[in-house]
């Protein structure tokens, strides 16, 4: 399929899920962004190959936010499924993000397009079991979570040795308690310095997940805030930008480590604060060998827009990709 060119105007209904920014573009013109068939894996790939230029300038500078997450609602392919969901952010696809299901699902109860409850939602990771409790509250059963390594020892470029173990639920993750930094927003440059710098040291080791995909989340755990609550966590996102939210893929490959370690029983509730303060709840099932893990949370509705791109805007798809502090050697 070749690229469309770029439309005038795009309706979209943006919503944060406990900080995190997602989103969605509900305007009928994405129909012509996809090809008509194919699994929505297939149609996320096309999206990546035709529309990047697109796929930045709606969620970047100066029309997105740092952290934003952008979601396509899109046929599945999956007769089994209501809908399905390609995902993206400014630097490329994911092929899951808890927040943004989140927020997909309080959006689609705000548009009247879904009732309260339960519907199944194709994504790129697999069928995601999604429930709109009405509000702002939403739950995602999500694809299974799997540890791929335990206690991998990352040498970082200062010479600091970091422990952690490597696993998915959708997405792929370095999960460490193990930083020497406080989880708290005064550290927020310290911890994104320290989550880089074992970022790179994973990709200068090799370590890869799954067909060579990249280790590209990183989630630094320390003690709750809120003694109510079982651990807080910084998370970096691919994108440089750090999560709002506690992560719902990393929350969830978090419980699927804590299960497997015995620290967390099936049923039990895990609450994970972010370092902002905000709480998934989440806890594990067994089906079969898989570790199936359920994140629930909150998300609230910010605007109901069309954004525009003017021919004669000069940053009509965005800003160039301007390099990050911590990402310049
Ligand atoms: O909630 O899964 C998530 C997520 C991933 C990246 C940003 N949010």
């Amino acid at each position: 399929m070749n690229a469309s060119p770029p439309p005038s105007r795009l309706r979209v209904v943006d919503s944060h899920t406990l900080g995190e920014p997602t989103r969605v573009v509900v305007d009928p013109a994405t129909a012509a962004w996809f090809p008509a068939r194919g699994s929505v894996r297939e149609k996320r790939d096309a999206f990546a190959r035709d529309h990047a230029p697109l796929r930045r300038a709606l969620v970047g500078d100066p029309r997105g936010a740092e952290a934003m997450v952008g979601v396509i609602p899109v046929p599945p392919a999956d007769p089994a499924c209501r809908f399905g969901a390609v995902y993206f952010n400014r630097v490329g696809s994911l092929d899951m993000c808890g927040h943004a299901t989140i927020g997909l699902a309080v959006t689609l109860g705000h548009l009247g397009w879904i009732e309260p409850g339960r519907f199944l939602l194709e994504t790129p990771a697999g069928v995601v079991a999604v429930t709109w409790h009405g509000g702002a509250d939403a739950s995602f059963e999500n694809v299974p979570a799997r540890r791929t390594a335990r206690g991998v020892a990352v040498t970082c470029a200062d010479g600091r040795v970091v422990t952690g173990d490597i696993a998915t639920s959708g997405l792929w993750f370095f999960i460490t308690s193990d930083h020497g930094e406080p989880i708290e927003p005064a550290a927020l440059p310290r911890l994104s310095a320290r989550a880089w710098a074992i970022r790179r040291a994973l990709e200068a080791a090799g370590r890869r997940g799954d067909g060579g995909a990249a280790i590209d989340h990183v989630v630094l755990l320390g003690p709750p805030a809120d003694p109510a609550n079982d651990a807080r966590n910084f998370v970096l996102c691919p994108d440089g930008a750090f999560d709002r939210s506690p992560c719902g893929t990393g929350t969830s490959a978090l419980v699927g480590c804590l299960h497997e370690d015995g620290r967390l029983a099936a049923g039990e509730p895990w609450r994970q604060e972010s370092i902002l303060g905000g709480v998934y709840v989440a806890s594990v099932r067994r089906d079969g060998g898989a570790i199936v893990p359920t994140v629930a949370g909150r998300a609230w509705i910010t605007a109901e827009s069309v954004v525009a791109f003017a021919a004669d805007d000069p940053y009509r798809l965005g800003l160039p990709a301007l390099p990050r502090q911590e990402q310049v050697p």
